[in-house]
């Protein structure tokens, strides 16, 4: 089965090269020539958790050669993964995954954040659109080199529900598996989702705020008094919106800054590289959940024009 990967960044290069070890025919589609080129000439390295590097064939193209691609090889791909960030669904990435996929295509879309789900689901709607949840930590270190730097757990499973597609999705579990990956089917994915947005919509503003890694954030009473606040407003904004969750919310969080402790969160990396961050997908689209029921959402209003300050 060929895997079309959406999205050069960490996490596309770390599904693509681990699929591409394991014998998959992988296609890693990039914003850029310069990274299809290398990673089409040299290959993708991946660094394991234990420190080694491999490298694996695989085909590169830059999204914008997208139509000469199809022409030469107009096959339809069983699986997209869509790894790009929530500001990268615009309209002509919309149009160009609806040239690349057919009426059998399933996608699988990896962002944080919320927002982009109902937006391709309108767009592309002859499309099975299935959600993820990744808690796999990977950092690209070079334009076609990725380190592999925590172990974590996929969860997958259909947004758009009459397109539901056993027989594909359970194609995607296994050769994800074959991969090396801890992957599982949900269909609570909607509660998952909600589960991770309420830890990011936590860490990631107040660390690119105050510009430090997940494990200082809880280090100074006044950033827990902080979080704590950020985590009260955003649970009970989304707990209105139906989010049933497992376990102790706040504990979640805590677990998150110590088991990634030396990590810069996305967001702090985004602004300090000067990117645009997922603010809006991120504390910004809790503001508009909590908007749709009527309550007050002061501190998530607030973090989003700090970090749209920054950005
Ligand atoms: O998902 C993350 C992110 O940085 O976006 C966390 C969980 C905060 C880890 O850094």
């Amino acid at each position: 089965m060929k895997i079309h990967i959406v999205g050069g960044g960490a996490i596309g290069l770390l599904h693509a090269g681990k699929l591409a070890q394991s014998g998959q025919e992988v296609i890693v589609w990039t914003r850029t020539e310069t990274q299809a080129e290398l990673l089409q000439k040299e290959g993708i390295k991946l660094e394991a958790l234990d420190g080694s590097v491999r490298n694996a064939a695989l085909n590169s193209h830059s999204l914008s050669n997208l139509e000469s691609v199809l022409a030469e090889d107009p096959e339809e791909p069983a699986w997209i993964l869509l790894t790009v960030k929530q500001s990268h669904i615009d309209e002509l990435l919309v149009d160009r995954l609806k040239r690349l996929s057919g009426p059998h295509t399933a996608m699988l879309c990896l962002q944080n954040g919320i927002g982009h789900l109902d937006k391709l689901a309108h767009a592309l709607p002859k499309l099975a659109l299935y959600a993820g949840v990744t808690s796999e930590g990977a950092r690209r270190i070079e334009e076609n080199g990725v380190r592999h730097t925590g172990k974590g757990q996929l969860w997958f499973g259909p947004a758009n529900w009459d397109k539901k597609d056993e027989n594909l999705q359970n194609l995607l579990l296994n050769v994800l598996q074959s991969a090396g990956f801890s992957v599982g089917l949900s269909n609570q994915m909607r509660d998952r989702i909600y589960q991770k947005l309420l830890i990011n919509a936590v860490i990631n503003p107040l660390t690119a705020i105050f510009d430090i890694t997940n494990g200082e954030l809880p280090r100074h009473p006044s950033r827990i008094k902080l979080m704590q606040s950020l985590y009260q407003e955003t649970s009970t904004i989304l707990t209105a919106d139906s989010m049933m969750l497992a376990g102790d919310g706040w504990q979640l969080v805590l677990d998150v800054c110590e088991a990634t402790s030396a990590n810069v969160s996305s967001m702090l990396s985004d602004v300090r590289s000067g990117r645009e961050t997922e603010i809006d997908w991120i504390n910004g689209g809790i503001s508009a959940v909590a908007k749709r029921h009527g309550i007050p959402s002061p501190l998530n209003d607030a973090v989003t024009a700090l970090v749209k300050q920054l950005q």
